[in-house]
């Protein structure tokens, strides 16, 4: 297992603080006490399908109601609520129409340079309404794709839910990634249209957007695309092309505001979104439209414990899962008021998060760890200046977090009276897996707890036995569940090899495993350790090594790279490569500036070592396998320790270290 985690197995064992909820918050909540919890999760546990399936009639509201709940006969393939006819969209608008809801704020969005922009639910339909007839008006219909490359405007969440709205699955890649990450996307999905912005604001700059999808679809390189939608945002000059681009403004203003939601089967898909995996390129995670809509749904009622006059914040870009589950479509399915902010603190500002919610009245925060730890290190006086009395609940998502950071986060921001939700889940989960639910779990700073009701998740050995208590292990969920992801598009092969292929117990059964280690304390706390696979955790964002690796050695000065994660105190983890040249070039500042920037071009941004080794060889296994293990403790200084006797040449690794 690799080391690269935030949380030390000497920090989490010390671990001994227990923060129980507050009486005033758990006489109020929904599920108020651990009891409550308990009986939940056992009545789950013992029959998935009837929990889920009234949990489904209760919750979403059906064309047409479902005949199964679940259809678990050829798995890893899972089919839930089939029979249904239902549509996210309306479930997350359609259906607060109808009483006072409708006059209330479902979205507020901040902009980067200060504008405001708020819609009420019955705002928020009738732009859904318009963009939906627009798709349609350009021949965007049930089953196409729609890639959506945006900056973070009310656009993006718009356009989301008139996908929805009409069948039509949405792609949605992070505005941060390069045109070639895009073009990749675009293809892999065979994307019929993309909607985009002419630019969007970053930290004070404007980034343009419109030019990288013209690059991306540059000498045909995307055939399947046929059209492309542009939001005005920045001002900036982009190029039209004639027959294919046109403006959301011109194109949507004049639609009719009402449009039918389409009546889509539970198992119909919803979305494609990406995500990074130890092998190869990053794999379009397919999640279906019934499940989805009810695990965020569930998920975040619960965790949150949402009331209707709560302002809820979650600081995730809508290009990642986070901002999908719950900027999105798990806030609005509950018909909660839901922030949206294009912005991020930056030096100019470092006091914008706090600024916002002073002045929104921000009554739920929900963020990552990295962010948390860069507010730390700037000190407590910066926050201090705000009034944040109106922060209730707190919570964190992305990566693991430290105690201490934990600990700041509650005293600092939340002024020791707000309960931390740590939630762990993933891409492929849909939603929340593991979290404290505030009204019911004692907390402990570092943990995230218990798994939530119908989630029968473990920490098993390399056979799938559970491990004993404190000793770490794989962490699997051995049952499915509504939200999980339904395949890998176009390659179910590598769905069932990457997740339910890993580990095989001998009773045949097939149980969930991507890529985390954790333990499990003697109160049956999880502690997420990290990624145990070729996958590094940056900020919260996912990058496989081998993307990064491939990125590499696609420049003409690199023969080989190896890509590990180094702990970072701020990111988590950051990004070592270690790189040797072709014959004749020679390591210099310049190389590597243009190596740098050259992956951000492949990549994105973000995918960008934070250290480059030139070296003129690379610890190998006598088969030739790079010895990852070895890398990864040169970078982060430590001492190699383990079996070193399979190396082919043992110079290599004396020269490394000098
Ligand atoms: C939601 C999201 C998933 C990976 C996952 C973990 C790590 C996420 C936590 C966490 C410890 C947490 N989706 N992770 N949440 N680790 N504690 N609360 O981040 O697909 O982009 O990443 O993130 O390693 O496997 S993701």
């Amino acid at each position: 297992m690799s080391s690269d985690n935030t949380n030390t197995i000497e920090s989490v064992l010390q671990e001994e603080r227990i923060f129980p909820p507050s009486v005033d918050l758990a006489s109020k909540a929904r599920i108020n006490s651990l009891d409550t919890y308990q009986r939940m999760f056992n009545e789950a546990n013992r029959d998935l399908e009837t929990f889920w399936g009234e949990a489904a009639r209760k919750e979403l509201q059906w064309f047409e109601p479902f005949s199964k709940v679940l259809d678990w006969t050829t798995p890893p393939f899972a089919r839930w609520f089939e029979g249904g006819k239902t549509n996210i969209s309306s479930n997350c608008l359609d259906r607060h129409l109808d009483g006072p809801r409708a006059d209330k704020t479902a979205l507020i969005w901040e902009g980067e340079p200060g504008d405001v922009r708020r819609f009420t639910y019955r705002e928020l339909h009738q732009e859904v309404c318009r963009a939906a007839n627009a798709l349609k008006a350009i021949g965007i219909g049930k089953g196409d794709l729609v890639a959506l490359y945006m900056p973070m405007v009310p656009e993006a969440a718009i356009a989301m839910l008139a996908c929805a709205r009409i069948g039509a699955p949405h792609s949605v890649v992070f505005g941060g990634f390069s045109a070639e990450a895009l073009r990749d996307r675009l293809i892999d999905g065979e994307a019929k249209a993309v909607i985009t912005a002419d630019g969007g604001f970053r930290k004070d700059k404007a980034i343009p957007l419109k030019s990288a999808v013209d690059q991306a679809l540059g000498e045909s390189a995307c055939p399947s695309v046929t059209t492309v939608l542009v939001v005005k945002r920045t001002n900036e000059s982009v190029s039209m092309e004639a027959g294919r681009d046109y403006w959301w403004h011109e194109l949507v203003a004049n639609q009719n505001t009402d449009c039918v939601a389409e009546p889509m089967d539970s198992e119909d898909r919803l979305f494609v979104l990406y995500t990074s995996g130890s092998t190869g390129k990053p794999k379009g995670v397919v999640h279906t439209t019934a499940g989805y809509n009810l695990w965020t749904h569930l998920t975040f009622q619960w965790i949150f414990d949402i009331r209707e006059d709560d302002v809820y914040w979650c600081t995730a870009d809508v290009g990642w899962i986070t901002g999908h589950s719950y900027i999105v479509y798990g806030p609005l399915s509950n018909g909660a008021t839901t922030v949206m902010y294009e912005g991020a603190p930056r030096p100019s500002n470092p006091g914008a998060f706090w600024e916002l919610i002073q002045k929104h009245g921000i009554t739920i925060f929900y963020t990552a760890p990295t962010a948390i730890r860069a507010f730390m290190k700037s000190g407590r006086s910066v926050p201090d200046n705000y009034d944040m009395t109106s922060l209730r609940l707190l919570g964190t998502v992305g990566e693991p977090i430290n105690p201490e950071a934990w600990m700041w986060y509650r005293e600092v921001i939340g002024g020791g009276r707000c309960p931390i939700v740590d939630t762990w889940w993933q891409t492929e989960t849909g939603g929340v897996m593991i979290s404290p639910l505030p009204g019911a779990t004692p907390t402990k700073p570092g943990s995230a707890t218990l798994p939530l009701p119908g989630v029968d998740a473990d920490v098993v050995d390399s056979e799938g036995n559970s491990v004993s208590v404190d000793e770490g292990g794989y962490l699997v969920v051995r049952k499915p569940w509504p939200g999980m992801m339904r395949t890998v598009h176009g390659n179910p092969k590598r769905f069932r090899e990457s997740y339910w292929e890993f580990l095989r117990p001998s009773d045949g059964s097939f149980i969930y495993f991507a890529g985390d280690g954790a333990r499990k304390d003697v109160d049956g706390y999880f502690w997420i350790m990290g990624r145990v696979d070729d996958v590094i955790n940056v900020s919260g964002h996912r990058l496989g090594t081998m993307e990064v690796e491939s990125a590499l050695v696609s420049h003409p000065a690199v023969s080989e790279a190896a890509v590990v994660g180094r702990p970072d105190d701020l990111k988590g983890e950051a990004i070592v490569a270690f790189v040797t040249l072709e014959n004749k070039r020679v390591a210099s500042e310049s190389l590597l500036k243009d190596l740098r920037s050259h992956v951000g071009q492949e990549i994105g941004p973000i995918a960008r070592p934070d250290e480059i080794r030139f070296s003129e060889a690379l610890p190998k296994t006598r088969s030739g396998k790079i010895m990852r293990r070895i890398l990864r403790a040169l970078a982060s200084g430590e001492e190699v320790s383990g079996d070193t006797s399979t190396l082919e040449d043992r110079s290599v690794l004396d020269r490394l270290r000098a």
